[in-house]
């Protein structure tokens, strides 16, 4: 999808401005009842990373510096869900920062740039929320159960290296500052708590490298469609490939156009090498497939994600791909009917991924 620029930039001074009203519209009995900064608040962060806003594939990270990425690639944007403490804490999200003082305000406002510390825990905030409403927004949590349904840790800085991870002892992310600071890509940041999604759906998950790349291709395929039903939510511009995780970040270790891992490889199963990251871009494959068909079907691409998400609950913590897609399939068939099913059998079995119906 493109995006033409005047167009995508006033759609983005229109969400400002709802931004800026949205805490007077919120102020009631709920707020009340909180901390005395209230619910909801105002931040600037990146509309899901720099390079997926502008389509700039030139720029980079200038060791870390403001100057770096231009002002038109934030947005204001309001912050929800807060404890009223002033701190970036609230009912989905706990930011715990080791690097820089904590962010905080006594009137929830947190404008910050991205060579300041804060920036990143602001951009955590938000993006563990939003993925959160993401997910409330497919049901989970009302008519389907709920997944990380607490207030998720989220670590910044924790370490020198390029090595943002997940763990669930204690439950939470912590994000890393090699090369771009990687809590400045929204996609690193989501691909993070699609791990958590899966332990929370599945305790143990991934105990077989089948059941790790699965591991690896959601979260990359979680992080591209939040941040793509951001977009729309908030009219920002997508002016990079859809189906690229991690743009900005992937600046610092590969060439133009920059994506740490690709849905288009062609791969199968028969190429698999038993590296879960590189072997997860078949399954991921699979998925965009799916997400494309379901266009073609005249179902939504939230359709199909409420059912890949549903359907991870029947995935066993150390399953096969023939397994779990056998169980996508079964629940694309209950859930959006016989010819969603068969085009989820079809695109797996371009991959080399087969089960009896
Ligand atoms: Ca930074
Ligand atoms: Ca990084
Ligand atoms: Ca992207
Ligand atoms: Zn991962």
């Amino acid at each position: 999808m493109r995006v033409s620029q005047p167009a995508a930039r006033a759609a983005v001074s229109l969400s400002l401005a709802a931004a800026v009203c949205a805490p007077l519209a919120a102020a009631g009995p709920a707020v009340a009842a909180k901390g005395g900064a209230g619910s909801t608040g105002t931040a600037r962060i990146f509309m899901v990373n720099p390079v997926q806003s502008s389509g700039d594939q030139s720029l980079t990270d200038q060791k870390d510096s403001a100057a770096a990425v231009p002002e038109t690639e934030y947005a204001l944007v309001e912050l929800r869900n807060l404890d009223g403490s002033g701190y970036l804490r609230g009912d989905w999200v706990t930011v715990q920062s080791s690097t820089g003082a904590p962010a905080y305000s006594v009137d929830n406002e947190y404008l910050y740039t991205r060579d300041q510390d804060q920036f990143e825990q602001v951009m955590a905030y938000f993006w563990v929320n939003e993925a959160q409403e993401y997910l409330q927004s497919l049901g989970f949590g009302s008519t389907l159960p709920g997944i990380v349904h607490q207030s998720f840790n989220v670590k910044i800085n924790q370490y020198g290296g390029d090595n943002s991870y997940q763990t669930d002892k204690p439950y939470r992310i912590r994000l890393g500052k090699g090369g771009v600071d990687d809590a400045e890509d929204a996609e690193v940041i989501v691909h993070e708590y699609g791990h958590a999604v899966h332990a929370s759906q599945v305790p143990g998950f991934g105990g077989s490298l089948h059941a790790g790349a699965i591991g690896e291709s959601f979260a990359d395929y979680l992080a591209v469609t939040v941040g793509l039903a951001a977009a729309e939510r908030y009219g920002w511009p997508v002016l990079a490939e859809e189906a690229c995780p991690m743009d900005w970040d992937a600046t610092s270790y590969t060439d133009a156009p920059h994506c740490i891992r690709r849905f288009d490889t062609d791969l199968t199963a028969a190429d698999a090498t038993g590296r879960i990251h590189s072997d997860g871009q078949i399954w991921s494959q699979a998925l965009w497939e799916i997400r494309l068909g379901y266009e073609d079907l005249a179902l939504t691409t939230a359709d199909w994600d409420a059912t890949l998400i549903d359907s991870q609950f029947d995935y066993a913590p150390d399953t096969s791909w023939s397994d779990a897609a056998k169980a996508t399939y079964e629940k694309a068939v209950a859930r959006d009917g016989q010819a969603a099913g068969d085009l989820v059998l079809d695109r797996f079995a371009a991959r080399g991924i087969t089960f009896t119906p």
